[in-house]
C-alpha cells in the first residue's frame, strides 16, 4: 500500500490500480522517452481497419458468454477506435501531488457548498436510501461529490467504445474485454441502450462512476421501475442507492465516523501509527491520544493512526469505516477525501493541524534515489522501484530511528537530503 497520494481526476467504483489515486506515477525522463517511442510505433501499428477486425474476432467469445448476436452487432454498429481513451491511458504526470494539494480540491468550499445544495434539494430521498441500505447520506453523496461532481462530469465516452478500444490497444487487455463482457450484458438486459451507455476513458460509468462488474455486482433499482439507471441526470436515486449498496455490502457501520482528527502526545512510539497497527479505543487513550479538540477517542471499535504527512502534519484515527471507502477507490487519500468531505457538507468543520505546505512530494526519480541510498546504508527497501509501499516505509522508519528524529516513515525531501 501505497500511503501519499496524488491525484486529484476523476475516480471510479473498483477501478484496479491504474486508474485509482495512487497509481499515476510521474514520469522519470527516460521512461516518458520510451512511452513516446511506444506511441509512434501503435499509431502504425493502430488503426480503425484493425481495430474492426479485433471487433469481429471478439464476437465469437462475446456469443459464447451469452451475448447475443443481435446486442453485439447493435453494440458495434458504427463503432470508432477511439484515440482520446488510449491518450489517456499513456498520459502520466510529471508531479506528484501532495496530499494537502489533492484535498484542497477534493474538498473545496464549492464541493461542500454544492453538496450541502444537493443535501438540501434531496433531503427526503437520502433519508429513504439512508435507512434501505442502513448506510449514512454523507458517506455516499461525498462520493457522488468527488466521483462526478454530483453529476455535473460523468463522462460522455461511449463505454463500449472506450472498452473495445483499451481491449484493442492491448495494455488493458484483460480488464478491459471482461468490462466490456459485463457492459454488452448490462445493455442486453435493458439498463439502457447501447448508444447511451456513457462513461468514463477506462469504464466508469453514470453519477458514482460504477465500472461494468462492479454496476453487475452492486447496481440498485431504487425506484422500481426496472431499470437501474446510474445515468439519469435529474433522478440520482437509483446511481446513490446503488453506491450506498456498494458501501453496506462493504461492512458499513452506520452513525459511526471515518476517523476523527487526533493530538498524539510527546513521547509516543510512532511505531504504533501504521495502518496496521490496530487497537482498541481505550488502548489508544491510555497511550495519551486524545481528540484534536481535547478528551478521549470516543469508542467505535479498533482504530489505526494515520499520519498522512508524517509526524508533522495533522493526525487522525481511523475506522471500520475508513476501510470500507477503500473498498470503493483503494487509496488513503481517495478515503481521507471523502471522509473528510461527508463531514464538511453535515456540519463539520476543517482539519485544525496544519499541513506541512512547504514540502513538495518527491519525483518518481528521487524516490528511486531515496530507496537507492537506504538500500545502501543498510536499511533495505526490498528493490528499488520508486514505490512507497511498507517496505520503503520501514527502512525509512529504521533510518530514522538510527539518525535520531522521530521515526514517523514519511519520506520527505528534507530527509533525502539528509541521506545524500
Ligand atoms: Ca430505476
Amino acid at each position: 500500500m501505497r500511503t501519499i497520494v496524488q491525484r486529484a481526476a476523476m475516480l471510479c467504483a473498483g477501478c484496479f490500480v491504474a486508474q485509482g489515486s495512487v497509481a499515476a506515477e510521474p514520469a522519470a525522463v527516460q521512461e516518458r522517452a520510451a512511452i513516446t517511442q511506444e506511441s509512434q510505433y501503435l499509431q502504425v501499428a493502430q488503426s480503425q481497419t484493425g481495430f474492426e477486425r479485433w471487433i469481429r474476432g471478439f464476437r465469437a467469445e462475446a456469443l459464447s458468454r451469452g451475448i447475443s448476436a443481435r446486442t453485439y452487432d447493435a453494440a458495434f454498429r458504427g463503432a470508432k477506435l477511439n484515440e482520446k481513451v488510449i491518450e489517456r491511458d499513456r498520459s502520466q504526470s510529471e508531479f506528484t501531488k501532495q496530499l494537502w494539494e489533492y484535498l484542497d480540491s477534493a474538498v473545496s468550499d464549492t464541493r461542500v457548498s454544492n453538496g450541502r445544495g444537493k443535501v438540501d434539494d434531496l433531503r427526503r430521498e437520502l433519508a429513504q436510501i439512508e435507512q434501505r441500505y442502513d448506510v449514512d447520506a454523507r458517506a455516499f453523496v461525498a462520493i457522488w461529490g468527488l466521483e462526478s461532481a454530483y453529476g455535473e462530469y460523468m463522462g460522455n465516452i461511449n463505454i463500449i467504445e472506450a472498452l473495445a478500444t483499451l481491449a484493442y490497444e492491448g495494455r488493458r487487455e484483460k480488464f478491459a474485454k471482461q468490462q466490456l463482457i459485463e457492459a454488452l450484458r448490462i445493455i442486453q438486459r435493458g439498463d439502457i441502450t447501447a448508444d447511451q451507455i456513457s462513461g468514463s476513458w477506462a469504464g466508469a460509468m453514470g453519477h458514482t462512476q460504477f465500472i461494468p462488474t462492479s454496476y453487475q455486482a452492486y447496481a440498485q433499482d431504487f425506484d422500481g421501475d426496472g431499470r437501474r439507471d446510474v445515468w439519469n441526470r435529474d433522478d440520482p436515486r437509483d446511481a446513490l442507492a446503488s453506491t450506498a449498496n456498494y458501501l453496506k455490502e462493504f461492512g458499513w457501520q452506520k452513525g459511526q465516523p471515518w476517523g476523527v482528527e487526533i493530538k498524539i502526545p510527546a513521547g509516543f512510539n510512532y511505531a504504533a501509527a501504521d495502518l496496521k497497527v490496530k487497537k482498541p479505543v481505550r488502548d489508544w487513550n491510555a497511550l495519551g491520544v486524545r481528540l484534536i479538540e481535547g478528551g478521549t477517542l470516543p469508542n467505535y471499535g479498533d482504530a489505526a493512526i494515520l499520519l498522512p504527512a508524517g509526524a508533522n502534519g495533522p493526525a487522525f484515527a481511523v475506522f471500520k469505516n475508513f476501510y470500507v471507502i477503500k473498498r470503493y477507490n483503494n487509496a488513503n487519500s481517495y478515503a481521507m477525501a471523502v471522509g473528510h468531505l461527508g463531514d464538511r457538507i453535515f456540519g463539520g468543520g476543517p482539519i485544525r493541524a496544519e499541513w506541512p505546505r512547504g514540502d513538495r512530494g518527491l519525483l518518481r526519480a528521487e524516490r528511486m534515489e531515496l530507496q537507492h541510498k537506504l538500500t545502501a546504508k543498510g536499511f533495505s527497501t526490498q528493490g528499488v522501484d520508486g514505490v512507497i509501499g511498507p517496505n520503503t516505509i520501514e527502512a525509512v522508519r529504521r533510518y530514522q530511528r538510527a539518525i535520531g528524529v522521530i521515526p514517523d516513515g514519511y519520506p520527505s525531501l528534507r530527509l533525502l537530503q539528509r541521506l545524500k
